[in-house]
């Protein structure tokens, strides 16, 4: 419980005064001192707590019922449920954390691999928002530097921010900018992961590719071709980076209803993916892969043709030759699959979690400081002006200049009572 009656209600249930604190074991009661449950209970005074005001904390034996009749008592003692996110809402308001860290709540409580739990925990204790706040105090004292020249025009400005070393401040800044942007790319990428279609001719052998890399038996494998009819997923860890596999119908043209449904939800599915892995058998000629956009090519099957297992980077895409029977080459697939997911592994310390809400404020502060580096700083209320928009799109991530319906949208986002 949060707000101003906590405490209170929390001795009206408890029948004791409450210590700053300090764990007390005590009895719950209800209205008519019948005992709820006994267990723990906590006082955190304002503002040395979660959300910054009083917050009590109980700590019973749950279960449906015991749970629900200290609740209700909780109630009628003037507390109310609260809305999703409104516990991190109000640490936000009361500035114990910033925005960039409230999202990283949420992310760490939905994080299904460690590495993405790892670098929401990163974000949370607030390393993301150390970048940015660097970057942003830098563009600061940038924005000052442009602007003061432009307040004593006498001086001459353009010698002045050449005085000051403008430009090749801000060619640092923009360097430091990439930078974030590219951990913060990485971040993303175990938030929201990828999606890979499998798309082939019938019989290539797609499910028994999916069935390797999902590590489970899920497809039909059959020397028949046009096996795969509904389209499969299995979502998978690589190198705690979440991958979603779809294995699709064979394409080919046919007069079977069902396989037609299928096919055209394997075109489908791989219109909709991240990544499109395109497999035909090892020997067979180029002409044999679909013709659809792919990003990875795979020739399979190569325990037949005695072919090498490896990756052949000297077409368009990678091609990867590897036998799904053997699991020859399977590594190299999963390595080429992380390449293009823009997975890069050695970074992993420096990775910390981020969105896409993120992603497009640092794209936006970019863009605008590539424009004052075009523009140079001889045109120096242009510069300065586009100084000011990437300070705004700075500021976004942190929150200090959020308008209402943004916060309303990222935390009603949040999990019930976080
Ligand atoms: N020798 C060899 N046979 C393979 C390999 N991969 C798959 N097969 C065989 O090829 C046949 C087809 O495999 P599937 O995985 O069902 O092929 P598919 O592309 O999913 O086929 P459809 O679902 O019909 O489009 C089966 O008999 C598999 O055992 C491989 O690497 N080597
Ligand atoms: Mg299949």
């Amino acid at each position: 419980m949060s707000g101003p009656v906590a405490l209170r209600i929390g001795e009206a249930m408890t029948g004791k005064a409450l210590k700053a604190r300090m764990a007390m074991h005590v009895p719950f009661r209800n209205a008519s001192g019948e005992v709820l449950d006994d267990g723990l209970v906590l006082a955190f005074p304002a503002p040395g707590s979660y959300t910054g005001e009083d917050v009590l904390e109980l700590h019973g034996h749950g279960g449906t019922a015991v749970l629900g009749g200290v609740l209700a008592r909780c109630v009628e003692l003037g507390a109310r449920l609260a809305e999703p996110g409104e516990f991190t809402r109000r640490a936000f308001l009361n500035g114990k954390l910033d925005l960039a860290q409230a999202e990283s709540v949420a992310d760490l409580i939905e994080a299904k691999t460690s590495i993405a739990a790892r670098s929401a925990l990163r974000s949370l204790r607030g390393e993301f928002s150390e970048r940015v706040e660097a970057l942003h105090r830098g563009l600061v004292e940038l924005r000052a530097l442009a602007e003061a020249s432009l307040d004593f025009p006498e001086e001459g400005d353009v010698e002045v921010m050449q005085a000051y070393g403008v430009a090749a401040r801000l060619s640092s800044l923009r360097e430091q900018l990439k930078a974030v942007q590219q951990a913060a790319r990485q971040g993303t990428l175990l938030r929201e992961g990828v999606t890979v279609a499998i798309v082939g001719a019938p019989n290539v052998g797609k499910s028994s590719i999916f069935n390797r890399l999902s590590g489970d038996e899920v497809a039909i494998v059959t020397a028949v071709p046009g096996t795969t009819r509904d389209i499969l997923r299995a979502v998978v860890a690589l190198e705690g980076v979440p991958f979603e596999f779809i294995d699709t119908a064979g394409l080919r043209v046919s007069d079977d209803p069902v396989e037609s449904i299928g096919i055209e939800r394997g075109r489908k599915a791989a219109q909709g993916a991240d990544i499109v892995v395109r497999v035909m058998e090892a020997g067979a000629d180029a002409s044999a892969l679909p013709g659809v956009p792919s990003h990875i090519d795979v020739e399979n099957k190569i325990d037949v043709t005695g072919a090498p297992p490896g990756i052949d980077r000297t077409l368009g895409v990678p091609r990867v030759r590897i036998s799904a029977l053997t699991g020859a080459g399977l590594d190299q697939l999963r390595a080429v699959l992380l390449e293009a997911a823009g997975w890069k592994p050695l970074e992993e310390e420096g990775v910390f979690m981020a969105r896409a809400r993120h992603i497009r404020a640092l794209e936006e502060a970019a863009e605008r400081l590539a424009e004052a580096a075009a523009l140079g700083v001889e045109r120096e209320e242009l510069f300065a002006e586009e100084l000011r928009y990437a300070l705004e799109a700075l500021a976004s991530i942190s929150g200090r200049t959020s308008a209402d319906d943004l916060l309303g949208e990222i935390f009603a986002r949040f999990c019930l009572g976080k």
